[in-house]
């Protein structure tokens, strides 16, 4: 029979920095979202509410499942974070989107570890794979799997590595021995709350979309009233602040994956060199990265806003 032990030790030898194990459950932590949607806490991300159902289990995408296999990679790198830097002028991209994407990166790597478990079992099963946009609420599974707890920026925090990781997984039928629970290592602490400019986190482990300054920049379609343009400021793309004052991230795990290191196109870029950018140039620096989410029109739309806080900061 095919081991959670065995599984674990594939994850790592395919570049995967962390692998747990958790039962497919209706674990209580599920139930929140549904109230989350009800506060109008996902803006206009209306996809999340179509698929409301199937993210309360994941038995509702597999029935016959029974572990969810979760796995953690390290996409930090050696820049230091935006808080550090005193350059007004700098535009500040999250460093999540800095490299390669990773959707395509992390499916390639997963596949082929559902690949070889196919190849290792000697029962068949059934199984999916995810990474990111599927119907599932990857960070409560992560945390049944050891891999991290939720912290009150709601970002799944690994005590050794940080919070600088996605989350990706293999729901399957295989019953797999599964880890214990991460728990909550976040105390007393609310320096996330604090720090969050917009005050988009309403209360721990509560994030109001609307606010996030991840969710203008990237989800949010159509143009910025004149509050959002104030609130993203230099960010033109994600926002780091409530990990970057985490002191889980105060060293955090560094990757070397080429995936990862930052492209020229936004490594210590301002704001004024890349609104300088032709549609052109930046639809070349998007491909194939993360950043193609928003199109050279989002980008162009938060660049804009990005130039008018440069120039208040400068009168
Ligand atoms: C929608 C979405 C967003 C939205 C909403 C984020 C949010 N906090 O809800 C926006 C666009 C704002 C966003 C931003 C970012 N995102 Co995002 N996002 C997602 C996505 C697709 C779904 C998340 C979701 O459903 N949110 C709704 C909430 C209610 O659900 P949840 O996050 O699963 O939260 C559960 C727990 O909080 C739980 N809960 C457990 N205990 C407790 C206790 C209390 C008291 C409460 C209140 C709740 C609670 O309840 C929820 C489930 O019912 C996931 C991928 C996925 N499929 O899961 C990625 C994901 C969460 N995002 C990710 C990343 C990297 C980011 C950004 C860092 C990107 C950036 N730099 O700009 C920021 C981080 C901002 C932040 N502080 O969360 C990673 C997070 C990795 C990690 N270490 O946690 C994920 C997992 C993608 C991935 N595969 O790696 N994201
Ligand atoms: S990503 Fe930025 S705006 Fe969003 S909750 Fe964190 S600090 Fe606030």
């Amino acid at each position: 029979m095919l081991t959670a032990s065995a599984i674990k030790n594939k994850a790592l030898e395919v570049g995967f920095d962390l692998c747990g194990v958790a039962p497919a459950a209706a674990h209580p932590e599920l139930a929140f979202f549904r109230d989350w949607l009800a506060r109008g806490y996902a803006g206009e991300m209306s996809y999340l509410a179509r698929s409301a159902d199937t993210r309360a289990d994941v038995r509702a995408a597999l029935p016959s499942a029974r572990s969810v296999i979760v796995t953690a990679t390290v996409y930090n790198t050696d820049r230091p974070y935006s808080i550090e830097c005193a350059d007004p002028d700098r535009a500040h991209v999250a460093r999540y989107a800095w490299g390669d994407d990773y959707h395509d990166v992390i499916a390639r790597r997963l596949n082929g570890l559902l690949d070889w478990m196919r190849g290792a079992s000697p029962e068949p099963f059934e199984a999916r794979a995810y990474v990111d946009t599927g119907p599932i609420q990857e960070r409560v599974y992560a945390q049944y799997a050891g891999i991290g707890w939720i912290g009150k920026n709601t970002c799944v925090i690994n005590a050794d590595l940080g919070s600088w990781i996605f989350l990706s997984e293999i729901v399957c039928s295989l019953p797999l021995d599964a880890d214990e629970a991460a728990f909550d290592r976040c105390g007393t602490c609310t320096l996330c709350l604090e720090a969050c400019p917009t005050r988009a986190l309403v209360a721990p482990g509560m994030l109001d979309s609307t606010r996030c300054i991840s969710y203008l920049t990237i989800e949010l379609k159509g143009d910025f009233s004149a509050d959002s343009a104030a609130a993203v400021g230099n960010h033109v793309y994600g926002c780091d602040i409530c990990q970057e004052v985490c002191p889980w991230n105060a060293s955090p795990a560094v990757s070397t994956d080429p995936a990862w290191q930052p492209r020229p196109a936004w490594d210590g870029a301002s704001v004024q060199t890349l609104a300088r950018r032709s549609d052109g140039e930046l639809r070349e620096a998007l491909k194939g990265s993360a950043m193609r989410r928003t199109k050279v029109a989002g980008l162009r739309r938060n660049l804009a806003a990005a130039v008018q806080t440069v120039r208040d900061v400068r009168q």
